[in-house]
């Protein structure tokens, strides 16, 4: 099998309700850049990367595709089951842009799982649940109204809630923490995301402020340093996000001690076949960890569940996706995926399971051949 083309295609995805907030920035709408893989075979692998905005991380939709224009001469004529050697041919072709490559590679796994005719999960080592644990992220709001917000999306299903804070008074942040923590079942996992909102002094004051809820903070500063000057002084575990850029960072965070668990991203990491490195360090180091992205449709969707399927659920925190967010689907025809009580449905057919609906396409806004 051979890549015998690369199609490029953009779609606008829209926050419904209006605006998804973060301490550090906020959306109303996302570009989303979806890849292509046309093969001799008349396989096609499908690939999408969509960044939450030009300020979240060192990703922009536009850089995306300029990536993807220097990485698609280099990988024409290749065979997208040789997934690591595709992907040593676009690290020798580009330096960086993890989040381009992710697109690509992504698609060269969709291809290969269904030049076997297999789910994605499968081809990655199995799967033993036919739906994943997703969570949901709670944004910013008064105390009473995010233990509102929280209490309903508990009540909906989901058994862990990211709350998201940052980006005002520290004490605002504990009171909307401990207006959940009473609110929710005591069960439920609680992961409190600054978004890189907090100060290292922000961080210990919020931890000793809040020592009596069982919780996780997840990247509450902006450096990998100031995460480093934290340990031994917080009396909650922390989850590192945006700093994991890549598999060495993830072994550094682990034997610094810095990281207790991961907020893993698809997109910034470079797609699954680092992802799937970090999966099994994971798994050998008893780390926890989410497997997320940071926005997309439902290509990006299926990626990210059909690798959180693949993550032991004592080590699994839940896989995050955009869907509840906005209203855009790629493969509006089979919908497969659904999420109910707090799951997401595995795709159940061939490679992502997500067969895009070309016919409701615009043309592509750039092909290589
Ligand atoms: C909740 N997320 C996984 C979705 C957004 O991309 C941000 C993110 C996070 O944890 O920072
Ligand atoms: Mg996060």
């Amino acid at each position: 099998m051979r890549i015998t083309e690369v199609r490029v295609y953009q779609h606008n995805l829209e926050v419904l309700d209006g605006r998804y907030e973060m301490s550090i920035s906020a959306v109303e709408e996302l570009d989303s850049t979806v890849v292509a893989l046309v093969t001799d075979t008349g396989i096609i692998g499908y690939g999408e990367v969509t960044p939450l905005g030009s300020g979240y991380q060192p990703e922009h939709a536009l850089g995306a595709r300029a990536a993807i224009e220097e990485l698609a001469p280099h990988i024409i004529g290749l065979d997208p089951r040789r997934t690591s050697l595709v992907y040593a041919a676009m690290e020798q072709a580009l330096n960086g842009h993890n989040y381009a490559k992710c697109a690509i590679d992504v698609a060269c796994w969709d291809a290969t799982a269904k030049s076997y005719d297999e789910r994605l999960c499968d081809i990655l080592g199995g799967t033993d649940r036919r739906s994943v644990r997703s969570y949901y992220g709670v944004m910013p709001a008064s105390a009473a109204k995010t233990a509102q917000s929280a209490k309903r999306k508990q009540t909906e299903g989901y058994t862990r809630l990211q709350v998201k804070a940052g980006g005002r008074p520290l004490i605002e942040d504990i009171e909307a923490v401990r207006a959940v923590a009473e609110a929710v079942d005591p069960a439920t996992r609680l992961l409190v995301d600054p978004n890189r909102g907090w100060t290292g002094r922000d961080t210990i004051e919020f931890s000793i402020a809040c020592r009596d809820i069982p919780l996780a903070i997840e990247q509450p500063c902006r450096t990998y340093s100031e995460h480093k000057a934290l340990v031994g002084r917080l009396n909650h575990p922390v989850f590192l996000d945006e700093s994991t850029t890549d598999v060495s960072t993830v072994i550094d965070a682990i034997t610094d001690g810095v990281a207790h668990g991961f907020g893993m991203k698809l997109s910034r990491v470079g797609g699954i076949t680092p992802l799937r490195a970090i999966r099994d360090i994971c798994v050998h180091r008893s780390i926890p960890l989410t497997i997320d992205d940071t926005w997309g449709g439902d290509i990006t969707a299926a990626s990210v569940v059909h690798m959180g399927a693949t993550v032991p659920e004592h080590i699994f925190e839940g896989t995050w996706i955009a869907q509840p967010y906005t209203s855009k689907s790629y493969d509006c025809l089979s919908a497969p995926l659904r999420t109910e009580h707090g799951r997401i449905t595995i795709p159940e057919g061939p490679g992502l399971g997500v067969e895009p609906d070309l016919h409701s396409w615009d043309v592509p806004v750039a092909t290589y051949r």
